[in-house]
């Protein structure tokens, strides 16, 4: 996990660098400051399960261990990319591995986690659909109607709200008249579990265990919500004006990577040495994927009109 937090803390602070190089066709939104809240929850459902993620899924992309080379090119729109450069930063999706796709449409990932939990429930498989989107999602038409549906199916889905407190510009305490989006669980009849510590990787892996468990068990979907904070802009494009400079700096000292690391090492599960090795080599990982995507091909004009139609 500590790895996985690390490659996606790395990836971001590159691709960042490779935005303002203009190395980056398209609009990106970054994971920085949510690494623990993304890796505890998917290290918590099994290698066999599906996600769904959103615009902000380079966090999910990478806790779902895709290929760093792959997502780089992807990114930058070459034909090596995981989609073969068709999606980029907000449409990866990778298939073979159970992510279902990052979506541009807020909400826009919920109406497909129910179908693949309903084909689960249909198939019998066994298999659940982890479903991520942020808080200002919650405020979609979608998000009613899936809970709603998943609710009366019993359908094996876990919706996960990562909350960074804002959608866009907009704080999310202007627009519900609840606390927090986990409490309008009760309205569909199912299990609502806060994790207030969504930097806490520890915290949010156990906090998810205990919705898999119940999900798996046939007992129908769950409304997990995570608090956490994302430290860069919503957007590359983003001037960042309603927040202020000391906002962030409180939450970058609740710095994810940090605390697990020193949860590691206070426990002498890891040594501090150990630790900056793996930081090492995520480092490395992350070079290696962008002088892959450097010297990777755009598309041929041709392969625009291919995968269009499923066989
Ligand atoms: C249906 C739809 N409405 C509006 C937008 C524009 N938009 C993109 S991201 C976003 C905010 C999403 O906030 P949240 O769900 O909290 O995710 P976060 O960006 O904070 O991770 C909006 C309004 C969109 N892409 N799709
Ligand atoms: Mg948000």
């Amino acid at each position: 996990m500590h790895r996985l937090m690390l490659d996606i803390r790395n990836f971001d602070n590159k691709v960042n660098q490779m935005v303002k190089k203009g190395q980056v066709p398209g609009m990106t939104h970054f994971s920085v400051g949510e690494e623990a809240a993304n890796v505890g929850a998917i290290a918590a459902i099994g290698q066999q399960d599906f996600i769904t993620s959103n615009h902000r899924g380079h966090g999910q992309s990478i806790a779902m261990e895709i290929d760093l080379n792959g997502m780089m090119a992807e990114i930058m729109g070459k034909a090596t990319g995981t989609c073969k450069g068709k999606g980029g930063s907000m449409h990866i999706a990778d298939l073979d591995n159970g992510n279902l796709g990052a979506n541009g449409i807020v909400g826009g990932g919920m109406g497909m986690a129910i179908g693949a939990a309903l084909t689960q429930k249909m198939k019998n498989t066994g298999k659940i659909v982890l479903c991520c989107f942020g808080d200002g999602a919650c405020n979609e038409g979608t998000f009613h109607e899936t809970l709603n549906l998943a609710s009366i199916w019993k359908l094996p889905v876990i919706f996960y709200s990562i909350n960074n407190f804002y959608g866009i510009s907009t704080p999310i305490k202007n627009v519900i008249n609840v606390d927090y989006n986990y409490q309008r669980a009760s309205a569909y009849g199912i299990p609502g579990h806060f994790i207030e510590d969504g930097n806490d990787v520890v915290a949010v892996y156990e906090k998810v265990q205990e919705a898999v468990d119940y999900v798996r068990n046939g007992n129908g979907p769950v409304l997990v919500e995570s608090l956490t904070y994302r430290w860069f802009g919503h957007s590359t494009s983003d001037p960042g004006k309603y927040r202020t400079k000391e906002e962030v700096d409180s939450w970058k000292k609740k710095d994810p990577i940090v605390k697990f690391r020193n949860y590691l090492v206070d426990n002498n599960l890891a040594t501090a040495q150990e630790l900056d090795e793996l930081d090492v080599q995520s480092k490395a990982a992350v070079e290696d994927a962008v002088k892959f995507a450097l010297s990777s091909p755009e598309p041929s004009y041709e392969s625009a009109f291919e995968d269009v139609f499923a066989d």
